[in-house]
């Protein structure tokens, strides 16, 4: 949930001399920066450097991270057409540089510290791909959809395919779990989510070696809870718009949550951090399968006293 980022400094300094794509690809000093970071926060588990964007590359639709703009994706899908012509991918061979900062950290933090690979669900990264960026009201993606279901589905068999390959090869340079961003997901209504979406996350979860744990975030998924469950996933991240312990109920026994802080909250006083973080731990209730985290990233911005203070409080109180 981005552990390193834009608010640390020794993270900032890495990046004066390094763009944020360069930095990923340089698996010595991205694995520097994984490592580091939890070194620093001693958090119970590492988040290995990366971005979620990273497979439109070898998908052959350019990326590029504009200063302050976010990405910016020059050859977005917009047809079928556009579809037909991705290619196929040796992920194991263009993304080779995940695995070995993955490997690379591995070696540092020894077995104490797992790590955690990741990549988008198949949604989100379709979404990134049609809209060329991030978007407010995924129009674009929604009419590809809407409009031409059947351009869509091929889309997404591509995607989930891309991405079980990708995160299996994490897995197999050491990450002991991996996390599906569906970042963009709640944009979806329920029904649509069934038929557009759950079926390639599915496909994903089934597909990564058995016994690792996925983890399988979104952000306002309250509406999805339901339907989320269905993906096999053995963890749902919340975000903190939802109740935990109500979350949980609905989840039902037989899966794990990790949530929910607002990631603001960490800009608030350090009292009213710790107020925060034994909430959620009371609704948590010490169920085993809890895994304390916020419900989205670390915004840039966020004063580090204040990440440090919560850390404090859920090794304090959980
Ligand atoms: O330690 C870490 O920081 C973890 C590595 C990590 C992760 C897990 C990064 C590095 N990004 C992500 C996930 C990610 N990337 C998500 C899913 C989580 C979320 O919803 O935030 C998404 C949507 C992205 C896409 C992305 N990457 C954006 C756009 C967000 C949007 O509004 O569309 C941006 C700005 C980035 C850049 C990025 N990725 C990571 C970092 C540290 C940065 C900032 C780069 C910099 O300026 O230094």
């Amino acid at each position: 949930m981005r552990q390193a980022g834009r608010y640390l400094p020794a993270y900032r300094r890495v990046r004066e001399r390094l763009s944020f794509l360069d930095l990923c690809r340089n698996s010595e000093a991205a694995a520097e920066v994984t490592v580091g970071t939890v070194r620093q926060l001693e958090v119970d588990a590492a988040i290995v450097f990366a971005d979620i964007l990273l497979p439109l590359i070898p998908m052959g639709l350019g990326l590029r991270f504009e200063k302050g703009d976010g990405p910016l994706i020059e050859r977005p899908i917009r047809s079928v057409g556009d579809v037909d012509c991705l290619p196929a991918v040796d992920v194991g061979e263009s993304l080779s540089f995940v695995a070995k900062t993955i490997a690379l950290a591995r070696t540092d933090l020894g077995e104490a510290c797992p790590i955690v690979g990741f990549a988008g669900a198949p949604f989100t990264i379709a979404a990134y791909a049609i809209e060329g960026g991030t978007s407010r009201n995924f129009v674009l993606a929604k009419c590809m959809m809407y409009r031409e279901p059947a351009a869509w589905h091929r889309l997404m068999t591509y995607v989930a395919k891309f991405t079980a390959e990708y995160l299996n090869m994490q897995i197999d340079a050491g990450a002991a779990a991996v996390q599906l961003f569906d970042s963009w997901v709640g944009c979806l209504s329920e029904s649509d989510y069934r038929r557009f979406a759950l079926p390639y996350v599915r496909q994903v979860v089934s597909a990564v070696r058995s016994g690792v744990p996925v983890i399988y975030f979104g952000t306002m998924t309250g509406g999805l809870l339901d339907a989320m469950r269905e993906t096999g996933a053995s963890v749902i991240g919340l975000d903190w718009r939802v109740d935990l312990g109500e979350a949980w109920e609905r989840l039902g026994s037989g899966v794990a949550v990790q949530g929910n802080l607002d990631p603001v909250k960490l800009f608030a006083d350090a009292a009213d951090i710790r107020t925060a973080a034994r909430e959620i731990l009371d609704r948590a209730a010490a169920r085993p399968g809890h895994i304390f985290n916020l419900g989205h990233g670390v915004l840039p911005g966020t004063p580090v006293d204040g990440v440090r203070t919560l850390i404090e409080a859920v090794r304090e109180f959980g």
